[in-house]
C-alpha cells in the first residue's frame, strides 16, 4: 500500500519534472527518497525546535540578568516576585477585601480537570519519568498551610511568603553546581526539563480522558 503509493508519487513527480521513467518506477530508490526526505524533514523540525529553545532561553536569560554579569543571582530571580505576587493576589481576592478566603483559594483551578482520576495521572507520570512523584496535598490542606497565623485568611504578606519560598526552592534546584548563581546552560537544561515534564503531563491528562470517556462514552 505505502510503495504502491510512493510508485505513483514517483510516476506523478517524473511526469512534473520530465524525469526518466525507468528510475520513477523503482519503488526502492522512490522509497529511499522519500526516507530521505522524511528524515531531513525530522533534523529540519528537531534544529527548529533546538533553535527556539536557545531563543527563548536568551530572551528569559537577558531579561533577568540584570546586571548583565552573564549569571543569575537569586536577587535578580527574586527582584518582581512582588510584583508578579500582587497580580496574582488580585486575581484570587475576587471580592477585593484584600484577602483571600477559603471560597476564593478553592476557586482557583476548579474548572481544570477535576473529573479525572488525579492518583492515575500521578501514578502515569512517575512511569514515564522513572521517579517518585510526591502527592499535593488537597486544596484545603493547602490552604491551612499557607494561612500560618491561622486567622482563616491569606493576606498578602503570607501569599508573598509563599511565593518567594518557593520561587528561592526553584532557583537553588536549577543552580545545578550549587555556586549560587544561575548560568545559560544551567537555565537551559532547567527549561528542557521542565518542557519534557510538562509534555509527559499533558500525555497522562489525555490519556484519562480518554480512558474515562471510553469507560462512560460522550453522552451524559
Ligand atoms: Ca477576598
Ligand atoms: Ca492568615
Ligand atoms: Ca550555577
Amino acid at each position: 500500500m505505502k510503495l504502491g503509493k510512493l510508485a505513483l508519487a514517483g510516476i506523478a513527480l517524473s511526469l512534473a519534472g520530465g524525469m526518466n521513467v525507468e528510475y520513477a518506477y523503482s519503488a526502492e530508490s522512490e522509497n529511499d527518497r522519500a526516507t530521505h526526505v522524511a528524515a531531513d524533514r525530522v533534523t529540519d523540525r528537531a534544529r527548529h525546535r533546538h533553535g527556539k529553545l536557545r531563543l527563548k532561553v536568551y530572551r528569559i536569560f537577558n531579561a533577568l540578568d540584570t546586571d548583565g554579569s552573564d549569571t543569575i543571582t537569586l536577587d535578580e530571580w527574586l527582584s518582581n516576585i512582588t510584583q508578579k505576587a500582587e497580580k496574582q493576589f488580585d486575581r484570587i481576592d475576587t471580592d477585593d477585601d484584600q484577602l483571600i478566603s477559603l471560597e476564593e483559594f478553592l476557586a482557583v483551578g476548579s474548572d481544570r480537570g477535576d473529573d479525572i482520576d488525579r492518583d492515575a495521572v500521578r501514578a502515569c507520570v512517575a512511569d514515564a519519568l522513572g521517579q517518585d512523584v510526591p502527592e499535593r496535598p488537597d486544596r484545603e490542606t493547602r490552604f491551612d498551610e499557607i494561612d500560618t497565623n491561622d486567622d482563616g485568611y491569606i493576606d498578602f504578606d503570607e501569599f508573598l511568603d509563599v511565593k518567594t519560598d518557593k520561587a528561592t526552592d526553584r532557583f537553588h534546584h536549577i543552580d545545578a553546581d550549587g555556586d549560587g548563581a544561575i548560568t545559560k546552560q544551567e537555565l537551559a537544561q532547567a527549561l528542557k526539563q521542565h518542557r519534557e515534564r510538562r509534555g509527559i503531563v499533558r500525555e497522562c491528562v489525555a490519556d484519562q480522558r480518554e480512558t474515562s470517556q471510553l469507560m462512560e462514552g460522550d453522552d451524559v
